[in-house]
């Protein structure tokens, strides 16, 4: 199974994307206006960069669908973030856009080399699988450090050993036998939870679904039962956690780094496609890079 060892190799490539950190020029300044673009995991992984530039004061940050994007709106780059190189909507936006931009890509052997105004290549964490996992996840670490510089308290020193942690760290009981996923975060964690809904989503085809944490309580609660796994990223809301298990639910409520968690979530994806006799590495009418 390709993506198992995909997951598995994720604090090797997490270390050296931490390294390049240190040399890559072509990513934003601070100050900067910038809009971060994406599709399917990219964008979400987009999302949660955005929202960490921004809260830490960093410049203006938007996250869009590369399909999308306000061409009106002024910015001083636009970011994509693109595994394959191949995306349609991603070079459509790069090659039409007038704004400098710069991609974040898997393979520079693809359109997108021509495309983009600059590269930052990532193809030490490229990947066989259709389904992201270390890719997404190398990408959001390299522009986290970048971030890191400017202000530390960004990246945990300790991230590798998490992410290592997390390989091995235990799933919370019966969550693979559940039929009904549900991820919640906030601020930047919402980017991480979206992935984590599409990851179960493509690996195990599971129903999923995904939300801010507060806003749970606003109605989604109403379905939750003991068919549910409820998985919050960060720390939930007071009394959110009891009442979902009171529920039924299985709750899981981690003190690993968030990223290092979604580690955890792309596990739990393999091992639900494996309780329902599903190959993760053949998703559904899904192919490595979708070209329209
Ligand atoms: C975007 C994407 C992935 C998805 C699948 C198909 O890929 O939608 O998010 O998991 O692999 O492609 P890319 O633009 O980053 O190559």
């Amino acid at each position: 199974m390709f993506v198992a060892n995909e997951i598995a190799s994720q604090p090797s490539c997490w270390e050296r994307a931490i390294e390049l950190s240190g040399a890559a020029p072509e990513l934003p300044s601070p100050g900067e206006r910038i809009a971060v673009v994406g599709c399917g995991t990219s964008l979400y992984i987009a999302q949660a960069y955005a929202a960490l530039r921004e809260s830490a004061g960093l410049g203006e940050t938007d996250a869009f669908a590369a399909s999308e994007f306000p061409y009106r709106r002024e910015y001083d780059r636009v970011v994509a973030i693109c595994r394959s190189g191949t995306t349609t909507e991603v070079l459509n936006l790069l090659r039409t856009t007038s704004l400098p931009t710069v991609a974040v890509t898997g393979d520079p052997s693809t359109p997108i080399a021509d495309s983009a105004g600059s590269l930052v290549v990532l193809d030490f964490a490229d990947e066989t699988s259709v389904v992201q996992t270390r890719f997404a996840t190398t990408a959001l670490t390299l522009l986290r450090a970048h971030l890191a510089r400017t202000e530390p308290s960004l990246l945990p020193a300790d991230l590798v050993a998490q992410a290592a942690e997390a390989v091995n760290a235990p799933l919370p009981p019966g969550a693979a036998g559940r039929t009904q996923f549900t991820f919640l975060g906030a601020g930047w964690t919402n980017g991480i939870a979206h992935e984590a809904a599409l990851k179960v989503r493509e690996a195990s085809g599971s129903w999923t679904e995904s939300y801010p944490a507060m806003e749970y309580r606003h109605g989604p609660i109403s379905v939750t039962d003991e068919n549910s796994v409820v998985w919050f990223f960060g720390t939930p809301p007071d009394g959110l956690a009891a009442e979902v298990e009171r529920a039924g639910a299985v709750v899981s409520v981690s003190a690993l780094d968030p990223v290092a968690d979604l580690i955890r979530v792309q596990r739990l994806a393999v091992a639900i496609a494996e309780n329902k006799g599903l190959n993760p590495d053949e998703p559904r009418n899904l192919t490595r890079s979708v070209i329209l």
